[in-house]
C-alpha cells in the first residue's frame, strides 16, 4: 500500500509550488508518485470543479456545495487514489477532506456531523497518512493569489470567511497531530521547503 499525502491551506499559501517540490524529493528517493488535486482529478471531478469554482453569479446552497465536493471525491477515490495506493504508489493530492472541514465546516459553518458522516461513507477508513497544512495570515495568501489570476467563486468570499477557514485548519492540526501538521508558510519559499523536508522525515515518509 502506497502513502497518501495531502497539502492544504487557504488560497495562495503555496500548495501548488510545494507539491512539485515534494514530488521531486520523493521521486529522487525512488518513490513513484501520482500528483492530483481536489476538487478534480478525474473527468467527472474536473467538470464538477468547473461547476463549483466557475465565476457564477447564482448562489449555490452550502449543502449542494458540500455534496458536490464529496461526489467529486468518491469518483477520485474510485478511479485514481485507491488504484494508485493499491499499486504501491505515493499519492500527492492538492487538497482533500480537510479542505471540506475547513471551507464547508469553518467557512460556511455547516454542521461538522454532516461532513464526518459523508467522510465515513465515501472514504470508509481511508485517511491521508500525512496532511501538511501551509499556514499563513489571510492577507499574505490573498496577496500571493491575487498576483496570479482573477478570483474564482470561493475566492470571492470576504476575509472573515478565510479567517474561519484558517482557524478550522489550525484546529484540525491540534485534533489529529498524529497525521496532520502545520507548516509556517509565511517565510520565503526555500525556508518553507526546509520545514517540509523535516516534516516528511519526522512522519517517516522520507528517510532521516
Ligand atoms: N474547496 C476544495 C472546498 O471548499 N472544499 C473542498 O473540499 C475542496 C477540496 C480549490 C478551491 O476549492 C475549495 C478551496 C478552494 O477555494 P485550489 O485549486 O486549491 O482551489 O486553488 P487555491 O487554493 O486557490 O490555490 P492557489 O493555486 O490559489 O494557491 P496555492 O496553490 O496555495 O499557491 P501557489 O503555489 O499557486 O502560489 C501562489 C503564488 O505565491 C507564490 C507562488 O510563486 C505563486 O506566485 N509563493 C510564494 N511567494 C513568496 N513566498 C512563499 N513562501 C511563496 N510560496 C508561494
Amino acid at each position: 500500500m502506497g502513502k497518501f499525502i495531502t497539502l492544504e491551506g487557504i488560497e495562495g499559501v503555496g500548495k501548488t509550488s510545494n507539491l512539485n517540490f515534494i514530488r521531486e524529493l520523493l521521486e529522487a528517493a525512488g518513490q513513484a508518485c501520482v500528483v492530483t488535486r481536489e476538487p478534480g482529478g478525474t473527468p467527472l471531478g474536473e467538470a464538477l470543479r468547473e461547476m463549483l469554482l466557475g465565476h457564477r453569479d447564482d448562489n449555490m446552497s452550502a449543502d449542494a456545495e458540500l455534496l458536490l465536493m464529496f461526489a467529486a471525491r468518491a469518483e477520485h477515490l474510485a478511479k485514481v487514489i485507491r488504484p494508485a495506493l493499491d499499486a504501491g504508489k505515493t499519492v500527492l493530492c492538492d487538497r482533500f477532506t480537510e479542505a471540506t472541514y475547513a471551507y464547508q465546516g469553518g467557512g460556511r459553518q455547516l454542521d461538522i456531523g454532516k461532513i464526518s458522516g459523508l467522510e465515513n461513507w465515501v472514504q470508509g477508513e481511508l485517511r491521508p497518512d500525512l496532511t501538511l497544512i501551509l499556514d499563513a495570515p489571510v492577507e499574505v495568501g490573498r496577496e500571493r493569489a491575487g498576483k496570479r489570476s482573477a478570483p474564482d467563486r470561493i475566492e470571492q468570499e470576504k476575509d472573515d470567511f478565510f479567517q474561519r477557514v484558517r482557524q478550522a485548519y489550525i484546529a484540525l492540526a491540534h485534533e489529529h497531530p498524529e497525521r496532520i501538521t502545520l507548516i509556517n508558510a509565511e517565510p520565503p519559499l526555500e525556508e518553507v521547503q526546509l520545514q517540509i523536508r523535516e516534516k516528511l522525515s519526522e512522519y517517516g515518509i522520507l528517510g532521516k
